[in-house]
Formats: C-alpha cells, structure tokens, sequence
C-alpha cells in the first residue's frame, strides 16, 4: 500500500485545496492530511486564519480524500510522521517548490501544481471587507504601522495627514500610499479609519474629530491625558457606531496575553507584588524632554507599564504615589508605587536614566520573571523555590509587534465589537487616570 501525506491550513477551504487533495490522493492508496494547529499557526506567523482547527479538520474530512486526519503543531513534525507512518510520498502545492527537498531524505517529496485564482488570504479578504486607513503622523512609530498593517488582511493604508503638506508628501510618496493631506477633514473623507500616532498633545482632538466624522480610530499612547477625556472618547465612539482602541502594542503581543492568563489562572498562587520598569535614554532635542509637549518617562513609559499593573492586578488601586527626578521640567525617571488592598505594585520609568526593564510578578507560589525588554515579551520564566519546577516559555513576536494591535482593531470593526478584552475600555480609562494625576502633580514628590 502506498502512503502518502500533505499538509496545510485549509482555512476557508477552497477548490484549490480541494484539487490538491485529490492529485495527493492519486498518487497513492493512503492519504494522510496533517491539519496545523491554531497555536502551530500563530507561531507561524498566520495571525488572520477564519476557521478553528475543530471547523478546518470536519472541512477536509468533508472532502471524503483523507483516510486519515492528523494535527500539525511543530516545526519539524513533517519528519516524525513520515516515519511514524511509514509514508512513501510527501506532497504538496508547488507555491513550496524546493522548499521540503529536506525530506527526500525520509520520502519521495513531489510537488503538485497550485490551482491559480483563488487561495485563502483572497476569501478572508473578501470576507473582512477592505478597510481604508490613514495615518495621522509622519513620525517613528508611524513608519513602523506601514509594514506591520501589510500583514493584516483588510487592511490598506492610503492616506496619510500632516499639518507640514511637504512632510505628508514625503511620507505617502515613500511608502507608496494614495494621498497626503494636511486639511484634516479632507484626510478624514478619504478613509474608513484613522491610526493616530500624532504627538501626545493631540491625540485627543485628532481622535474625536475622527470619531465625529464616524472614523474607527486605533490611538497610540499615551491615548489621552486625563479620564474624562477617555470616557467622552469612548461614548462618542458608542454614539457613532465605530470603534476607539486604545494602541497598547503589549497588551496584544502573544506571549504578555499567555502571561496574563497563566498568572489568572494561579501558577504563582495569589499575585502580591507586579514590578514592572520601561526606559529608553533620549538626548535633546526631542519632544520626550520638552515639558511643552507633555515629554517625560512617565508619559512615555507610564502607559506600558501601568498596563502590566492594571491587567495583573486589576482596576481597583487603593493609592498611587510617584517619585521622580526632574530634569528641564520633565521627569526624567519616575517611580510609581500602586497599592491594592492585598497587593503592591511598582512601575520604573526612565528616558534620563538606564533601569533594567524587566517584569517580574511575586506570588505566593513562585513568580514570574520576563527579562528586558518585557514589553517586547516573546519569552518568560515561571520559577519557584524548587527550581527543578521552573519552566520558561517561548512565544512568536513578529516584525515590530503592531500587527497585534491592528489586526484586534480590524476585528473589532469587522465583528462590532466595541470592546477588547486585551485592553478594556474601563481599564484604559484607570491608565488615563492615573496619569492625569501625575499630570496634576497630585501625590508626586520630586527628588
Ligand atoms: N493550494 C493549492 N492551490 C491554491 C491554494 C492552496 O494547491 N490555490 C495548496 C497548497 O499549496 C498546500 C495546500 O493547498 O499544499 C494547503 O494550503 P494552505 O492551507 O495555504 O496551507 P499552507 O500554509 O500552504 O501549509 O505545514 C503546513 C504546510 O507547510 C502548508
């Protein structure tokens, strides 16, 4: 009997899958068809698959090729099965020429000819609609959002708004975008939804004029400096049918979301203390230093790390006091203590002073350590007092991290989803709220 196993997502399953199952099938008696794993995927890279792994394997099952249906979860798994299976023909769509040749070692490896014209990234196009976004900003995080949105179907950046026309113009004609605007309101007409990565003094008017004008708006921290600024954004948004996300890069990295719901679940017992500490050295001149600008580590780095806070320990602080070193009016490291009524937390802010930028999170079992950059978290360590109980864990962060955020905010907008459980509105606004209080130099001592 001759054996012969292909693999694949199957997401939407399509003519072209269909086409490739029967040619693999033909090629023997046996097929085997190794579905991968939603996590397998994720790890992968393949952030926008529709269908679950349970709905993808009853999609190829439903074929009625597959003799056999078989979970694909590591790189490296292709080898193990052949050999577990004893397979005689490894096949694939010829989009992977060359690039399983590894395996003749294990099998003969054949490639099959792709079917043109339709493929599963066309369908999930076609079911999230194409969403039009501009980016208000032409500065280092948003040249950073171009290449990261590029990844995330649905989305098309077309426009961008500067207030400076030749400014605009570099940035579209750089990136290859429809149009530049510097009359807001004009930008706004051309686009569905608006990405503001504009200085932090005026993200709150860009971003209501959005939501006015019936935008989705995904803002960059620190999303708006007081919380009453934060709810009236959040109602107008309710009001208007659209969504406001606050960009909060970590809170949707896979590796801080596996962390938060491993810590929920009581791998370290009860959460006592969260330390968590963020900075990055500037020289001037730059907005960061300027006090006219709302500069400083706090408003910098506060968003952050007050987000690592608030997700592990919740909403309900009891008090909060800072302590900064100033320097030309800015804080140039400030150190935030929270205090809950059974916890304790600190937050370590610096762009004039070096802090070693780790997460670490005390309970009453063990704790979890996340090395610099935590922020960036692809990797963590649960460790207890028998250390032969540690374990590290290892997560996907690709390219800058944004597609994270973009592709939470696109399906919010394709779904109607007015909140995130990632970031939520309310905890979003307690952020705000505490930096309107240093803002306010309410329980801030500077040293
Ligand atoms: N395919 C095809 N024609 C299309 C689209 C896909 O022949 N128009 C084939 C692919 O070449 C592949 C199979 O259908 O052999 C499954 O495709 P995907 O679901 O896109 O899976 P893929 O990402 O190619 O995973 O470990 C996973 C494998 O490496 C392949």
């Amino acid at each position: 009997m001759k054996k012969v196993i292909t693999y694949g997502t199957y997401d939407l399953l399509h003519q072209g899958h269909i086409n490739l199952l029967r040619r693999a099938k033909e090629l023997g008696d046996y097929l085997i068809v190794g579905v991968t794993s939603d996590s397998f995927d994720r790890r992968r890279g393949k952030l926008n698959v529709k269908n679950n792994v349970l709905e993808r394997v009853e999609a190829v099952k439903a074929t009625g090729f597959a003799d056999k249906v078989i979970i694909e979860d590591y790189v490296g798994q292709k080898i193990d099965d052949i050999q577990r299976y004893g397979v005689d023909i490894f096949a694939i769509g010829s989009d992977w020429e060359g690039q399983f040749d590894y395996l003749n070692e294990y099998c003969k490896v054949v490639y099959l000819p792709r079917t043109e014209g339709i493929s599963s990234t066309l369908l999930r196009a076609e079911a999230d609609g194409r969403h039009r976004f501009g980016v208000v900003g032409t500065g280092r995080i948003a040249r950073r959002f171009i290449p990261e949105s590029r990844v995330v179907s649905g989305v098309e950046v077309t426009s961008v708004y500067h207030p400076d026309k030749a400014d605009a113009e570099a940035f579209a004609a750089e990136f290859g975008l429809e149009s530049s605007f510097d009359d807001y309101d004009a930008f706004l007409a051309s686009v569905d939804a608006v990405y503001v990565a504009s200085p932090h003094l005026t993200h709150y008017n860009y971003s209501r004029r959005a939501l006015e004008a019936g935008r989705h708006v995904l803002c960059e921290i620190p999303f708006v400096l007081s919380a009453d600024e934060a709810r009236e954004l959040y109602a107008l948004a309710d009001r208007n049918g659209v969504v406001l996300l606050e960009a909060s890069k970590t809170a949707h990295c896979p590796g801080f979301m596996r962390l938060v719901t491993m810590v929920k679940s009581g791998v370290i017992g009860d959460v006592v203390d969260v330390r968590a500490s963020l900075s990055k050295m500037v020289k001037p001149p730059i907005r960061e230093l300027d006090a006219q600008q709302a500069g400083g580590s706090i408003m910098e780095h506060g968003p952050l790390t007050l987000m690592s806070v608030i997700k592990l320990l919740g909403v309900n602080y009891s008090a909060v006091s800072f302590r900064s070193r100033m320097q030309d009016g800015v804080d140039i490291f400030t150190k935030g203590e929270i205090e809950y009524p059974h916890a304790t937390a600190s937050v370590t802010t610096g762009i004039g002073v070096k802090t070693e930028g780790n997460l670490v999170v005390s309970g009453t079992l063990g704790y979890v350590y996340v090395p610099a950059p935590w922020w960036l978290t692809d990797y963590f360590e649960v460790r207890y007092e028998d250390q032969t109980r540690n374990k590290k864990y290892f997560y996907g962060y690709d390219g800058d991290g944004l597609r994270y955020e973009i592709q939470e905010f696109v399906s919010m907008i394709v779904n109607g989803r007015q909140d995130s459980f990632r970031l939520t509105r309310n905890e979003s606004v307690v952020i705000a709220s505490i930096l309107e209080q240093y803002r306010r130099h309410d329980h801030v001592t500077e040293m």
